[in-house]
């Protein structure tokens, strides 16, 4: 047996923690799986590959109970408490779970009063009105449900742009390895950053192609070949991602490079340029009128002899990019490395798992110049733990004493603050006006009307010291659609009152994305970009919000977190002159 990878041993333990509070188990004891659920994701090394007891217990959030679990899932891939376990709640916990709506004490009930096991029993239940029957549901209810039903076989199939990218740039960095390997890249979707990811398409050029079709069948990662061919195998990993190799001759791997990065949409545009300049694009080239290969080593080349900039691959779909390639005019694109603090986060006082100083030792890691720490405010909104209005004053105390001036990386004192149902704001504007950073959000009653909605976060806007308005569509991707409202009236109102729209990098928001953030720009909007981490390693999250910002066309100039602290801090203070 392969061993699993911290993924598949996290999912075990959290649903664990599912189970346990599906039978309403002690709440330290569900907390402690769920946390050890998130250390063991995100650890940096393979845990499977540490088989003693007590070096597992050196990892935050595993004692011996857990520790010893994680050795025999290791070993067996799974383990008998969960077998056990559930055995006592023969549900499909995974699927229902993942429905917006539905939790494990939800999902207990279901299934003791009607018998609900699978999503296809949920389906019959509510063909059938049954479930608008029971205590504490009602009809709207099971309208929710279906909603979350047809989003969920939506997305069936896709896959989150951080676990595609995991798995699939372990295979190119693999393969790039390999002695014969003469290049190696990914293309498709991954290479335009899409947020949600089909497949993984890798282009390969060899000096033994055989050898490295072997190299990639047989690597360690993969769960199943699913065929393979002289020029092209596909394999599935764990989690059902799977992945295409594609052989290319390396004298046009440039034109197979291009044509596999796609889009569609921006293939057919730019093959249609080729034949107005009488020549032919196709996967294997560029060809003039005489049928004569005259580009297709590199993307460069066939861009260049087509007269174009090279479109970079985050904003190839045919919305403008092209257009702008033949008149020289593509803008500089947002880098990673122009980034210079990360502007929304969690900590121990509420649900995160590290200290604000641990979150701005890791911001000076990533060399960053600050880092706002914006604590969920508990008027109005029930999370764990959080900042009241009064505790405000010394919320700031707190973190401005955090020892701020040894270490290298500043912290703002920031607030997320939820947006009532009216409008208004729940912090009095004498505890706003004391706060570095204050973003508002959507994090309840979505499902109001469209212009309600619209009125709602409009009301926000009026309130002189909100900076920015965070995950403004509210989406989580492959669970959430987004809440409608009017987006473009909340952009034009944004450019008006100085409001930053974030895009927030957490790999399961992406929110905004990359077309709204074009939209917002041409408009005229200015942006933030936040990770939301809860914990030190999702900080690192922050390329992934730069994806979003690049396939937005967005640059530099666009985004506040570029610049230095003291600039910064100085855009931030202008807010009482608006
Ligand atoms: P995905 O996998 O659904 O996330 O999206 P893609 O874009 O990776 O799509 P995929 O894997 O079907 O195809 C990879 C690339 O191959 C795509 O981006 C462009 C190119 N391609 C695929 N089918 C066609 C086609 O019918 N015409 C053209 N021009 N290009 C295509
Ligand atoms: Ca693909
Ligand atoms: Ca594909
Ligand atoms: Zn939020």
């Amino acid at each position: 047996m392969k061993k699993p990878s911290n993924k598949q041993i996290a999912t075990i333990i959290a649903e664990i923690a599912d189970i346990l509070e599906m039978r309403d188990e002690m709440i330290f004891k569900i907390r402690a799986y769920q946390r050890a659920a998130r250390e063991i994701e995100e650890y940096p090394q393979r845990i499977a590959d540490i088989d003693d007891i007590k070096k597992l217990q050196e990892i935050p959030g595993i004692g011996e109970g857990i520790a010893g679990k994680i050795i025999e899932i290791s070993e067996t891939g799974t383990c008998e408490y969960y077998e056990q376990l559930k055995k006592s709640i023969p549900v499909d916990i995974t699927t229902l779970n993942s429905l917006e709506g539905l939790g494990p004490k939800k999902i207990k009930r279901l299934y003791d009063e009607l018998g609900i096991q699978t999503l296809q029993d949920l389906e019959k239940a509510i063909r059938e009105k049954k479930i608008q029957k029971l205590e504490g549901f009602r009809e709207k209810t099971e309208q929710n449900l279906l909603k979350s039903i047809e989003s969920f076989k939506k997305h069936k199939g896709r896959f989150r742009i951080d676990e595609a990218l995991h798995y699939a740039e372990a295979v190119v960095e693999n393969l790039k390895k390999h002695p014969t390997t003469i290049r190696v890249e990914l293309a498709g979707s991954l290479r335009r950053r899409k947020e949600t990811i089909g497949d993984a398409d890798i282009l390969i050029s060899s000096k033994d192609p055989e050898a490295s079709m072997d190299a990639f069948t047989k690597l360690p990662e993969i769960a199943r070949v699913l065929g393979k061919g002289k020029t092209k195998a596909t394999i599935e990993f764990a989690n059902g991602f799977q992945a295409d190799l594609r052989i290319i001759d390396d004298k046009t791997f440039g034109a197979a490079l291009q044509y596999f990065t796609g889009d569609k949409s921006h293939n057919i545009k730019v093959r249609k340029i080729a034949i107005d300049k009488k020549f032919k694009l196709n996967e294997y080239g560029l060809f003039n009128k005489s049928k004569k290969f005259i580009a297709g080593k590199t993307e460069e080349e066939i861009y260049t002899k087509l007269g174009m900039q090279i479109p970079p691959a985050e904003i190839r779909r045919d919305t403008g990019e092209i257009e702008a390639a033949l008149n020289n005019k593509l803008p500089k694109l947002i880098d990673v490395n122009d980034i210079k603090g990360d502007l929304q986060m969690h900590t121990t006082m509420s649900d995160g798992l590290n200290s604000a100083e641990e979150m701005a030792k890791m911001g000076a890691k990533l060399g960053y110049e600050y880092i706002a720490i914006t604590e969920h405010n508990t008027e109005g909104l029930e999370v764990a733990g959080g900042v009241s209005s009064r505790e405000i004053p010394e919320y700031i105390n707190k973190l401005k004493s955090s020892k701020a001036d040894k270490l290298k990386c500043q912290i703002l004192a920031g607030l997320e603050i939820n947006i009532a149902k009216d409008g208004k704001l729940t912090v009095p504007d004498k505890y706003l006006k004391m706060l570095d950073f204050v973003l508002v959000a959507v994090h309840s009653h979505f499902r109001m009307s469209k212009n309600e909605m619209t009125k709602r976060i409009l009301t926000t806007f009026e309130n002189p010291y909100v900076h920015a308005f965070a995950h403004p569509t509210g989406r989580l991707l492959l669970r959430r659609d987004p809440y409608e409202f009017d987006f473009e009236a909340i952009c034009k109102k944004a450019k008006e009152k100085n409001i930053l729209l974030e895009l927030n990098a957490h790999p399961e928001r992406l929110d905004l994305d990359g077309e709204s953030a074009k939209m917002a720009k041409e408009i005229g909007c200015k942006f933030t970009l936040g990770t939301d981490s809860h914990s030190t390693t999702q900080m690192e999250n922050m390329k992934y919000g730069v994806y979003m910002a690049r396939r937005g066309w967005l640059e530099k100039k666009d985004v506040i977190n570029t610049l230095d602290y003291q600039d910064l801090k100085n855009y931030l203070a202008k807010r009482y002159l608006r």
